[in-house]
C-alpha cells in the first residue's frame, strides 16, 4: 500500500522561527514553502543536504487560524510531532483498502495537500495513536 515515507510533520507556533532553528541547529534546508488555506496552515518542507530525490522530508506546520487543526494541537500539546505521512500511488485505492480493514478516514474524498498532492488522513485512534496522512504526489513530483 505504502511506497515510501513522504514526510513527518511538526507543529510549530512560528514558521519563520522554526525554519531558522532547524537550519541553525541541524543544517536542514527549505525545499518548499506554501500556505494551504483549506488546511489552515503555513508550512515548509525541509530537506537534509545529502538527501536523494524523493527522500522523506520534515514538514513544519504553523497555524493560520485559531480554529485550525494545528492551533488545536498546539493548545493541547504544545509544539511537537503531529503527523506521519505515507506516500501512495493512488490515494483513492489506498482509502478503499484501509476502509476495507475497518480503518476510519477523516475525509470522504481526497483534499489538496502540499504542492498539489492529493491527501487524506487516517484517524489516529485506529492506527496506534499516530495521525497518519496519505499522500499521492502530483504528477511529476
Ligand atoms: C488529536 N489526537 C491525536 C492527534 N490529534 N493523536 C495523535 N496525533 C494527533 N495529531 C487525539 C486526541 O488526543 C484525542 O484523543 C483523539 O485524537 C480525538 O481527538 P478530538 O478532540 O476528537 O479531535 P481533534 O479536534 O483533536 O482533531 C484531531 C484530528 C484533526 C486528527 C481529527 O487534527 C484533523 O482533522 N487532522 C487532519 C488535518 C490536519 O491535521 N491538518 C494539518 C496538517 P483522546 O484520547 O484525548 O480522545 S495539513 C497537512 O499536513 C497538509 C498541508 C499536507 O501535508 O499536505
Amino acid at each position: 500500500l505504502v511506497t515510501a515515507v513522504d514526510h513527518v510533520g511538526i507543529a510549530v507556533a512560528d514558521l519563520d522561527e522554526a525554519i531558522a532553528f532547524q537550519r541553525d541547529t541541524f543544517g536542514l534546508q527549505v525545499a518548499h514553502e506554501e500556505t494551504n488555506d483549506d488546511q489552515g496552515v503555513r508550512e515548509a518542507m525541509l530537506r537534509a543536504p545529502g538527501d536523494a530525490a524523493g527522500a522523506a522530508q520534515i514538514q513544519l506546520l504553523a497555524p493560520l487560524r485559531e480554529d485550525s487543526a494545528i492551533a488545536k494541537f498546539l493548545d493541547r500539546n504544545g509544539p511537537g510531532l503531529q503527523q506521519l505521512a505515507y506516500r501512495v500511488t493512488d490515494v483513492e485505492a489506498a482509502m478503499a483498502a484501509l476502509r476495507a480493514k475497518g480503518v476510519r478516514l477523516l475525509y470522504e474524498e481526497p483534499r489538496r495537500g502540499t504542492a498539489d498532492s492529493r491527501i487524506n488522513f487516517v484517524h489516529p485512534k485506529d492506527v496506534g495513536g499516530v495521525l497518519v496522512e496519505l499522500v499521492e504526489p502530483a504528477p511529476g513530483h
